[in-house]
């Protein structure tokens, strides 16, 4: 017996196909200058969230919060992060809704790829069996190839932000921009470059000690102070905006706030986390916005300059 899904086979067709022919083209590194008067709101994972990603559309989209795109606000770009399918059973409808979003607005709404749009993930934490209850699994090569196409990071240039779902990488011999916008198209885990699995499975070392060590997620590194400060100095960045962890307030600053973390979900796994969202302006200011899971909105909870 297969759960009633909320989308059917048909309207998957038509979805997967638009994003096939809109991703096909994509860089491995988004680039873009955001001017005076317009703003970035950075969306960390949301893993089946459907409901905060609606609010988040509708609050700073100006979607109507249902599948409908009325009213879209000017001079507002939505960046996700990544990790939008696993560990919720509504992930499916959670990854169609961003992908609609991204798809009809592709001037205003962009994706990165977080380590679970990947099957390794996808076969352990819980969207390949949500798809098999559905009845859907015949989809999955499908969503394989989409994840396959989507962006790794994401650099503000006049700003001297990089945005990525896990953290920097730590290579001998400091990585450059120019390096990651030439990096390989792969679908698979294991035929990953080693800057591509660091981007998507890095984290800031909890410590903010010096040196960079192995991460014990088994996969990427927890980074340390130094490398930050060569890759940095190396791309003249001024802030890293990353996810990949959720904390209680849900989001935390790294290393004197050259690392901002934010994550939105709320609630995520058994802990009592808010979302957290970032908010870029086109002036140098950088909002971080939370809800608690039964508010309607994000609230404005800091404020900073980039320095
Ligand atoms: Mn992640």
């Amino acid at each position: 017996m297969c759960k009633m899904a909320a989308i059917d086979g048909g309207q998957l067709a038509r979805l997967t196909g638009r994003c096939l022919d809109a991703f096909k083209g994509l860089p491995r590194l988004i680039e873009l200058d955001l001017p005076v008067g317009d703003s970035l709101v950075v969306v960390g994972d949301s893993h089946g969230d459907v409901d905060c990603v609606k609010a988040i559309a509708h609050q700073f989209l100006g979607t109507d919060g249902g599948n409908g795109t009325a009213s879209l606000l000017k001079n507002v770009k939505l960046l996700f992060l990544g990790d939008y399918v696993d560990r919720d059973d509504r992930d499916l409808e959670n990854l169609a809704y961003i992908l609609s979003i991204a798809t009809s607005h592709p001037s205003s709404v962009f994706l990165l790829r977080g380590n679970h749009e990947e099957a390794y993930s996808n076969r352990v934490y819980g969207f390949i069996d949500n798809l098999e209850r559905l009845g859907l699994q015949g989809w999955y090569p499908t969503f394989e190839q989409i994840f396959t196409l989507l962006p790794l990071a994401c650099y503000v240039r006049n700003q001297g932000v990089l945005c990525c779902h896990g953290m920097i990488p730590a290579m001998p011999g400091v990585v450059k921009l120019r390096d990651i916008a030439k990096l390989p198209v792969a679908s698979r885990f294991e035929q990953w470059d080693p800057v591509t699995t660091q981007l998507l499975w890095n984290d800031p070392d909890v410590e903010e000690g010096y040196s960079s060590s192995e991460n014990c997620r088994g996969a990427g590194l927890s980074i340390g102070q130094n490398d930050l400060e060569a890759f940095m100095v190396a791309n003249q960045l001024r802030l890293i905006i990353r996810s990949h962890q959720a904390f209680p307030a849900g989001y935390r600053f790294f290393f004197q706030k050259r690392v901002l973390s934010v994550f939105s979900k709320p609630n995520y796994g058994m802990g009592q986390n808010a979302a957290s969202i970032a908010r870029l302006h086109g002036d140098g200011r950088v909002d971080i916005l939370s809800k608690a899971s039964n508010d309607q909105n994000f609230t404005i909870v800091d404020t900073f300059k980039l320095g």
